[in-house]
């Protein structure tokens, strides 16, 4: 057990600063073993803090040495200043003045990957949160922000290449085979926005024309190694860069724009001014090793990190609580971006699968928080699906309820009013009501309360009057430090279906006039009806379209409905959503017949919708290979009061058995269809149609014959890209065909064993196999001579894959698998605890299991909470979970 328990930190105890630094000036030395940081900072102190007599200045620091302290250029003594674990404080004589230090620190040894750390062969940042001040002694907080000119000197032989953000000023070289470069950034901003790169990285260039005619030079640097593999990353950005100055108005600002790509990184990547740091699985991709997935993900994270410009960095937030300011909206924003750049519906589909599989559980478990959190222990923590991909969905229902333009001038208003400046969620909220005359008073419990609202509908007919009623019923189940919820604003986009399919014209009883034949309802209290009038025939509604709220919505479907819904409704996402929503309900019912040990049967009508879905050419194949992709067993288990992992994964299994056998022959036409050999292209058209040939080559592998045995062996041994070869491997190494297994992943391992990020699938492919053994197969994998706990994408790719999509492996009802995770966890946190609190989160779900299992992972946790010297990002989650 820990001596002290760390501090937990909240935002009603939000203080300004007492002091401002308006200038910083850094020189850095880079030594292969150790590192020297000279800062100088011009500082003046707050007026509005300032009481009576001058405040302390007090900087925060985390291990660091510190080799000399400097006020207005007198070395100060030891007396003179105070410092400890985390502090360096002093008494200004002066309301201005220039303090310079010097810490000396060992880049080498930071294996936790926050601050100044080395990747390979070269020198890297990440300072978001609080990494900076493990570089220096700082005001390292996001609302002091500082203009900051960067030297940066090193051996040129080892490190020919320097930088930092903003633009090369100077450079030169000094004796003994050293060189410089100084940079100097016009920008001021925050210290989490800081970053130096140092290393022998080759250069790929590019450039941009702005909408005011100004030429941005583009830069992305690489490992010489992975040259080949930077043409998408570069026009993802050309892309984001035109994208954002039509949809939102905003043009790049200075004259360069950089993005390195390091292979130990502990996120996706860092909006560093002028620098973006990214993990180099979010930069390379290249048809051979990537899969479309992965370009994809290139795609969304270049430009996820390129809308941070103007959303994170020309507005950034005052405080870590406003986290979603600037991650909410710009997730928002680069979603919309790839729906623009693919298919706009299955991007939808997949952000609400994954949304609704992960973030709800975050809802509903220990670690629940609102969107803006009101206190924390570890900042780090709070990186979190509810602050990302929620905080989108609170900025996408705005959207929607302001519609594109006056959401435009909100934007518009909310970067002109606070360009400059650190601000808040109310500010960004204030700037939207104001650019519009709206009110989002009560809108904003979205950002203040936690847990997933559940949204009650029924629909009643009557036929005498023409008219149908639907009432809603709001609620949101408690979660920690809130147990009573207010009603939220919910914006339901709905429409009223006839016989037929149509949409119909939507008249509310109350209001002249009609709404069309879509429309936004707004929900705002607990209980609330509304009355469509003037209707021919019963409706049936279509609901919630677009998931246009984060919500559980309940409406008492008929199995048949939800059919004719999947075969009929006109927007495309509902359909998938009917299809989903009747294979949940489906999969639900055989859960009980199975646990009541009775036989299972299917229901022909999911068949039914799948045939259909199957033979409708006029889909887009992308929609159907989501539309016949089962419900997760991830999404079951949120779904369940108490989930029989068992039972899911046995009734789950069968059904998708039961399909492929049923459907084979029109699956194989489809197979034939799509199983061309084209060049291969990194485009919507050409991943719709891979991802319907490889889900149906899934489907196919199940039914264990010869002929889908062959088809699988031949389209990875012949395969042009990665998505083709990934997918046959998948349904290899899931199928009972050992043999070909075997033969496929040596021969895999063989062709790839110097491409870490192939290598990375190789490991999560056979982690996440649900067949028998699953523990020690990834217990083998751990000494194979490619993995290794220092790398992060290695780590979350065994260890991380098994613990979360191999759930009948992980959740074997011995508790081997919790204890395997328990002790890497454990182990991590001596090395890097961002990394150890992450894998956190499966055990942190224990209460979703049934009371042996329950006991089993209480017992993990409590061994990992009586380690000594836990670090406070697992100290956090460990205590809340057993709390
Ligand atoms: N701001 C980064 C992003 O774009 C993540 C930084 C993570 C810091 N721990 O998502």
């Amino acid at each position: 057990m820990r001596t002290e328990q760390p501090k937990t930190i909240h935002l009603k105890d939000y203080r300004e600063p007492d002091y401002w630094i308006d200038e910083t000036h850094l020189t850095f030395e880079l030594f292969d073993d150790h590192a020297l940081v000279h800062s100088r900072m011009s500082i003046r102190v707050n007026p509005g803090e300032a009481g009576d007599g001058r405040p302390d200045l007090v900087l925060d620091g985390q291990n660091l040495e510190l080799m000399s302290v400097e006020l207005d250029d007198k070395r100060l003594a030891s007396g003179d200043f105070q410092f400890d674990e985390n502090t360096l404080s002093l008494k200004p004589e002066r309301d201005t003045f220039e303090l310079a230090i010097t810490t000396r620190i060992k880049p080498r040894e930071n294996t936790a990957l926050e601050g100044l750390y080395q990747s390979g062969s070269m020198f890297c940042t990440q300072c978001e949160a609080e990494g900076f001040r493990k570089i220096t002694y700082y005001l390292d907080r996001p609302d002091v922000m500082s203009r900051f000119t960067t030297t940066v000197i090193a051996d040129k032989g080892d490190y020919p290449v320097l930088l930092s953000n903003g633009n090369p000023i100077a450079r030169g070289d000094h004796d003994g085979g050293r060189h410089w470069v100084t940079w100097e950034d016009p920008f001021p901003k925050p210290a989490y926005l800081f970053a130096l790169v140092a290393g022998d990285l080759c250069l790929i260039q590019d450039s941009f024309t702005t909408m005011s005619g100004r030429t941005i030079d583009l830069r992305i640097y690489v490992e010489p190694d992975n040259r080949e593999q930077c043409g998408h990353a570069m026009d993802s950005l050309k892309r984001s860069m035109r994208w954002d100055e039509e949809v939102y108005g905003r043009e790049y600002d200075l004259d360069i724009f950089m993005i390195v790509a390091v292979n130990d990184f502990n996120m996706g990547a860092m909006e560093n001014k002028g620098l973006n740091v990214f993990n180099s699985s979010c930069v390379l991709a290249h048809p051979e090793t990537a899969t479309d997935a992965a370009f994809q993900r290139v795609e969304a994270v270049v430009a996820h990190e390129y809308f941070h410009n103007w959303s994170g960095n020309r507005v950034t937030c005052r405080d870590w609580f406003q986290l979603s300011l600037k991650e909410g909206f710009t997730v928002f924003r680069d979603a919309e971006f790839s729906a623009d750049m693919n298919s706009a519906t299955v991007k939808r589909i997949e952000d609400v699968s994954f949304l609704r599989a992960n973030q709800f559980a975050e809802d509903a478990g220990p670690m629940a928080h609102p969107v803006r959190p009101d206190s924390f222990i570890e900042i780090s923590n709070f990186y979190t699906l509810t602050v990302y991909e929620k905080g989108a969905e609170v900025v996408r229902m705005l959207h929607t309820l302001l519609g594109p333009e006056g959401f435009r001038k909100g934007t518009d208003l909310y970067f002109d009013r606070h360009d400059g400046q650190a601000v808040t969620c109310d500010d960004f909220i204030k700037a939207l009501e104001d650019a519009n005359g709206a009110d989002f008073t009560q809108f904003k419990r979205w950002y203040s309360q936690a847990g997933t609202p559940r949204l009650n509908a029924e629909g009643r007919w009557d036929a005498a009057t023409g008219t149908f009623s639907l009432l809603f019923r709001q609620s949101c189940p408690p979660t920690p430090g809130q147990s009573e919820k207010l009603p939220f604003v919910i914006p339901v986009r709905m429409a009223l279906l006839d016989g037929e399919g149509n949409e119909m014209p939507l008249r509310l009883a109350g209001e002249d006039g009609e709404r069309g034949s879509e429309t936004v309802l707004s929900i705002t209290e607990a209980e609330q009806l509304f009355t469509f009038t003037d209707l021919s025939e019963e409706p049936l509604p279509s609901l919630l379209r677009g998931f246009s709220a984060p919500v559980k919505l309940i409406y008492p479907y008929h199995r048949d409905d939800r059919v004719f819904l999947a075969k009929n409704d006109p927007d495309g996402f509902n359909r998938w959503e009917a299809a989903q929503s009747l294979a949940v309900d489906v999969l639900q019912g055989l859960v009980e017949i199975h646990v009541a040990g009775r036989p299972l049967m299917m229901d022909q009508r999911l068949i039914d919708v799948y045939r259909t879905v199957l033979g409708d050419d006029s889909l887009d194949p992308a929609m159907v290979a989501e539309i016949i992709r089962l419900p997760s067993e991830a999404y079951l288990v949120e779904l369940a009061e108490q989930a029989d992992i068992d039972a899911i994964h046995i009734v789950r299994d069968w059904v998708r058995h039961t399909l492929a056998v049923t459907l084979e022959e029109q699956l194989w036409s489809i197979y034939r269809r799509l199983d061309e050999r084209i060049p291969y292209s990194a485009e919507a058209v050409q991943f719709a149609r891979r991802s319907l040939k490889n889900t149906v080559l899934g489907y196919l592998m199940l039914t264990e014959s010869q002929d889908a045995l062959s088809a699988c062996v031949r389209q990875f041994v012949e395969a042009n890209n990665m998505t083709d070869r990934q997918a046959a491997l998948v349904a290899l190494v899931n199928s009972p065909f050992d043999d070909q297994k075997r033969a496929a992943l040596t021969e895999f391992a063989e062709r790839w064993k110097d491409y870490p990020l192939v290598m990375d699938q190789w490991f999560s492919i056979q982690a996440s196999a649900a067949q028998p053994g699953g523990l020690e197969r990834v217990q083998e994998l751990m000494e194979h001579p490619a993995f290794t706990l220092r790398n992060p994408n290695k780590v979350r790719s065994l260890i991380g894959a098994f613990a979360s999509q191999n759930l009948i492996n992980f959740h074997r009802s011995d508790g081997e698998g919790y204890r395997f995770l328990a002790d890497q966890i454990l182990l991590l946190d001596g090395t890097n605890p961002q990394i150890a609190s992450r894998l956190m989160t499966p055990l942190s779900r224990w209460r979703k299991y049934d009371p042996a299992r329950q006991n089993l992972m209480k017992r993990e946790l409590s061994r990992i909470m009586g380690k000594p010297e836990l670090s406070p990002d697992v100290f956090e989650v460990v205590s809340k979970s057993l709390a």
